[in-house]
Parts: structure tokens; C-alpha cells; sequence
């Protein structure tokens, strides 16, 4: 298999039923607008990667820096226009500029920016300011995301704290929250995609491991695969941790040998449509697991199938930690690692297991949403139980991504064995 994301785009009516879904939930009379941001400077000429600001982008799927995005929900539109149905999209982007794009690579036209979005009314980004003083000269009030970090946002922000309409601001970041914590079936299938690639990049790296290798090659070999598979950005940097370093969770500096009898920690995932996808998995350098390794990878195995368990309607993330929990003090009991004098094995295996066993995900690997609310059938999660032992001098995680349905959690992803 090799799957190919280089042009993976969902379609644009999942774009515009999701602009009604938001419009659905707002007051009459509000203007919404969201921003695609830009890269924020490195260096002195030189530009982070740009990634758009994902409240922005899940409402059109525009990659481009600086755009913006202007929704409106006023009943007069209806007056003037029937089939508004007293709604309207405008999208606001840099027009084509050849000259510029022979340094920094080509915009999109009005016609292709349509054909992302499905949005008809496209304009020049110079024209917004006069539109927003128009809107806002009526008796329309505006509202954004202010979870949004943009220059563009904060400069607005700005101009507009010393007039009486910023009273009235309203911040939409909760009700986009909602949106996104339920994932639609074209989402569904961007992030089994995306999945595809990470699987069949796994494939190769763990046919290419061997003692003595580094852990940034490991890394490498495997990004290399995903790279070439069309994600070229991925969901976030790979981990690839060696031997003790496998007790560090998110280990930044993967440059040591790994050595025989050694396990290595990856944690990695490619995306697809701007979708995230988020695996770990826990290699035996050699090719085979000591007793120690094994009992390890039995006991994070287990208590995987506990998260599952658990994760159903009417459950939420902070349950699902606790049943898991009891499943990984158990098992530490039973190896040894928690004394079995040791009256309250629950709080003794906090030493061991001390991250999050799940989160959501979607558009951000670790994905935006309200960590008290009840699950529902649509929601993505990452399932990462975790187990790390100083005493043994290593520790892992084994993580697959799952879909809940109405007949409770399936795996995404397949599960290592
Ligand atoms: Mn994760």
C-alpha cells in the first residue's frame, strides 16, 4: 500500500454545512470573523512553517496566510436576497501577485479559493476595512474567536477598543469547540487517511531498526516515509527515544545510540487534509522483547482494552483515566513494582502513570475541546496508556486512535501486538 496525501482535500460543502452549523448557533445580527493568521518570524527573514489558524480553516479549508473570513447572519440579507436565507460568507484573501510569488511560491486565485471553500463572494484583503466599517455602522455586532492569536485580530482589537462596539464583542471559541469535538464522516475518513500513511510509514522504519542505530535516524527513516507519502507536515515532531530516554514523554533531543536489548519509544503521526493522526509505539531494538519488555508491553496492552472499555456514551476523559489507573496498579502489584505491602496501590501507581491516558483529536493532534463534557458517538480520541518504571530504566506508551460510535469505541489505527 502507498498512500498518497499530497492534494487530500475534504469537499467543499462539508466547508459550507459547517458555516449553517455556526451561523445555526449565534444571534441575528453578528458578524463573524476568523483568521487564517501568518507564520510568526524565526529569525530575521526567516518564517516559522505556516499552519492556519484551525478555527479559521475548519470553516473553508484556505491554507493561505493573511486571509480572512467574514460570515454574517442578518435577516435583511434575505430582504435584498431570498435564497440567503439571511446568511452570507465572504472570504478575503491577498489577490495573485507574480512578482511576489516568484520569491514565496503561488496564491490562490479568486476561482480556486471558491472551489476550496464554497464560497462565491471572494475579495481582496484591502477591501475589508471598509467593509467592516460599513457592517458596523449598522446595528450588526461583531464577534471572533479570541483564542486566536493573529497579528491581524490583535491589530483590530486594537483600533477598535476606544469605540462603543467593543462592548459588544462576542467570543465564538466555545461554540467552534463544540463543533469540532464531533467529527463528521468525511472527518472520520481525512483522519483514517491520514492513519494509513503513519501505519505504512511505521512499516518501513520498524523493518530498518537494529542496534546501534541513532534515535534521530529512527526518526528520520520514518518522517522521510511520511514525507513522501504527501504529509509535509505532520502532526507534530516525531519522538524517537532510546533505552532510558523512553522515561522522558515528549524527549526533544533524539541523538543517542540505541543500544541491544534497548526498547525505543515512537510517538508519531501524519496528516491528511489537515487532519491529525497520533500513534506510539514501543519497539524492541533487537526484534524481541525481554521478560521485563514483554510484561510491560502485556500490561499497557491491558489496560488499553480497559480505556476502550470505558470509553463510551455518557463517559468522560476524567473516567476514563480512573478505570485505566486501576488496571495499571494491578498490574504493577503483580510485577512487583508496587510492593504488595503498599496499602493504596492507586496512589502508588501515580509514580508510574502520570499523563492523560486519552485526548481528542482532529485538526490539532491534541485537539481543542471541553474536558467535562460527556461523550458522544463522532468524537476521535487518542488512546495512550503510558507505564514508566525508573526502577527498570525504561518505560512506554502504546497509543491507537479511536472513534466512538453508538456501539461504542473502534479502533482507527491497528493495534500493535
Ligand atoms: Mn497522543
Amino acid at each position: 500500500m502507498f498512500t498518497l496525501v499530497s492534494d487530500y482535500k475534504l469537499p467543499s460543502s462539508e466547508y459550507t454545512e459547517r458555516r449553517l452549523n455556526l451561523l445555526g448557533k449565534i444571534e441575528e445580527g453578528t458578524a463573524v470573523l476568523l483568521f487564517a493568521g501568518r507564520a510568526p518570524m524565526a529569525s530575521l527573514d526567516e518564517a516559522y512553517p505556516f499552519l492556519p489558524n484551525r478555527n479559521f480553516f475548519y470553516f473553508c479549508g484556505i491554507e493561505q496566510e493573511e486571509s480572512v473570513l467574514l460570515l454574517i447572519k442578518d435577516s435583511s440579507l434575505t430582504r435584498s436576497n431570498p435564497a440567503s436565507n439571511g446568511l452570507s460568507a465572504r472570504l478575503y484573501i491577498h489577490p495573485r501577485e507574480p512578482e511576489k510569488e516568484k520569491w514565496t511560491g503561488k496564491r490562490l486565485s479568486f476561482e480556486e479559493a471558491s472551489a476550496i471553500s464554497g464560497i462565491s463572494d471572494v475579495r481582496v484583503l484591502e477591501d475589508l476595512k471598509e467593509d467592516m466599517e460599513e457592517i458596523l455602522s449598522g446595528s450588526i455586532k461583531l464577534a471572533w474567536d479570541e483564542t486566536d492569536l493573529s497579528p491581524l485580530r490583535a491589530h483590530l482589537e486594537k483600533e477598535m477598543a476606544k469605540t462603543e462596539q467593543f462592548d459588544t464583542v462576542t467570543d465564538i471559541s466555545g461554540i467552534v469547540t463544540l463543533l469540532r469535538m464531533i467529527k463528521s464522516p468525511s472527518e472520520v475518513k481525512a483522519i483514517r487517511t491520514a492513519i494509513a500513511v503513519t501505519e505504512e510509514s511505521l512499516q518501513v522504519l520498524e523493518g530498518s531498526l537494529h542496534p546501534g542505530m541513532t534515535e534521530n535516524e529512527a526518526k528520520a527513516i520514518l518522517e522521510a516515509e511520511m514525507v513522501k507519502r504527501g504529509s509535509l507536515f505532520q502532526s507534530f515532531s516525531t519522538i524517537a527515544a532510546g533505552g532510558k530516554n523512553t522515561l522522558c514523554l515528549h524527549y526533544p533531543t533524539p541523538r543517542d545510540v540505541i543500544e541491544d536489548g534497548q526498547m525505543l519509544q515512537i510517538d508519531t503521526g501524519a496528516r491528511a487534509g489537515g487532519y491529525c493522526s497520533d500513534i506510539s509505539r514501543a519497539y524492541a531494538i533487537n526484534g524481541k522483547r525481554d521478560s521485563r519488555q514483554q510484561a510491560l508491553f502485556e500490561l499497557i496492552t491491558e489496560c488499553k482494552k480497559t480505556s476502550l472499555s470505558a470509553i463510551r456514551s455518557g463517559s468522560t476523559i476524567a473516567k476514563v483515566n480512573e478505570e485505566t489507573r486501576k488496571t495499571a496498579a494491578a498490574g504493577l502489584r503483580e510485577l512487583g513494582v508496587i510492593s504488595r505491602s503498599e496499602k493504596d496501590a492507586l496512589e502508588a501507581c501515580k509514580k508510574y502513570y502520570w499523563h492523560n491516558t486519552l485526548h481528542h483529536m482532529g485538526l490539532d493532534v491534541h485537539d481543542v475541546c471541553d474536558r467535562d463534557m460527556v461523550f458522544v458517538p463522532g468524537m476521535v480520541f487518542a488512546v495512550e496508556p503510558g507505564i514508566y518504571i525508573p526502577e527498570w530504566g525504561f518505560g512506554f506508551r502504546v497509543e491507537d486512535d479511536v472513534l466512538l460510535t453508538d456501539h461504542g469505541a473502534e479502533y482507527l489505527s491497528t493495534p500493535q501486538t
